[in-house]
């Protein structure tokens, strides 16, 4: 059921492919969302929107205003050059938490990444209480993303939920996805779940369905009561063989093509 108090929702990045699944999805249940992207969108009855940057600090201020809870999905969604990530996963990240203290905002829902832990073996099973291993300067940021939402719920009893999204996809692509995938439905559900949770300080979760495969251990799913439907198990015998050979970094880190990218190191010294 829908908390009255977190009937008001900003969403950033709004008009992204998680940002428009999520726009479908949340609509209606007694909220208003308010979008927010660079990319015009059309308002339906019970939305609002609003074309801006994440790096513009006005138009934050503006979009915040009688706001209980911030979606933030809005930055580089990918591994990028640093003169992208910096302003967007960076300082847009920065701009996008202050601006939510500033208004009083109750809750930012962080959408972090599973790259933040991707330099980890993949036959290992990662939680949330390991320390960070990023395979990526996008993984770089998205582990600042959650360090700066740990300090806004310390420092400011901000409530910060981090989701670190695996592979977000219609239908999962390849063998690494049978263990990573997240459904649309599922990211839906557990974006609803993180707004409609009792009151809560920080959690970190995994954004990953049901899958048999699954590496990643989700305790604060409880919290909030997140229960994933979707298996990618189902498209096993037709995705098993699609994976790189073994000894590309690829194959063997949680992180999977992330961690081959501009791969200069040893793979043996990553422990
Ligand atoms: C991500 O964080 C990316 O946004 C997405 O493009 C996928 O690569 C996904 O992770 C993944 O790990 O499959």
């Amino acid at each position: 059921m829908t908390a009255p108090q977190n009937r008001r929702v900003l969403i950033t990045g709004s008009a992204g492919e998680i940002g428009c699944v999520l726009r479908a999805g949340l609509y209606g249940g007694g909220r208003t969302l308010r979008l927010f992207d660079i990319k015009p969108q059309a308002a339906r009855p019970d939305e609002e929107v609003l074309a801006a940057d994440i790096g513009d600090t006005a138009a934050l201020a503006q979009a915040m205003h009688g706001i209980d809870c911030v979606v933030h999905l809005a930055g580089v969604p990918r591994e990028g050059a640093w003169d992208a990530i910096l302003p967007n996963n960076i300082i847009g990240t920065y701009n996008v938490f202050e601006a939510a203290r500033n208004a009083g905002v109750k809750r930012v829902i962080f959408a972090s990444s599973n790259h933040v832990i991707g330099y980890y073996r993949a036959t290992e099973a990662v939680g949330i209480s390991e320390p960070e291993r990023p395979d990526s300067r996008y993984g770089v940021s998205k582990a600042y993303g959650e360090a700066l939402g740990r300090l806004y719920a310390d420092k400011y009893g901000l409530e910060v939920a981090c989701l670190r999204i695996g592979s977000f996809r219609a239908r999962p692509q390849d063998a690494r996805q049978l263990a990573t995938w997240i459904s649309h439905r599922d990211m839906v559900e557990l974006v609803r779940c993180c707004i409609d949770a009792a009151p809560f300080h920080f959690l970190v979760l995994y954004g990953v369905s049901n899958n048999a495969r699954n590496r990643w251990q989700n305790p604060d799913a409880a919290t909030v009561g997140y229960r994933p439907l979707d298996n990618a198990e189902q498209y096993a015998a037709e995705l098993e063989t699609i994976k790189p050979s073994a000894g590309d970094p690829a194959a063997d880190f949680h992180g999977g093509a992330f961690c081959a990218l501009e791969f200069t190191g040893d793979a043996r010294r990553i422990d």
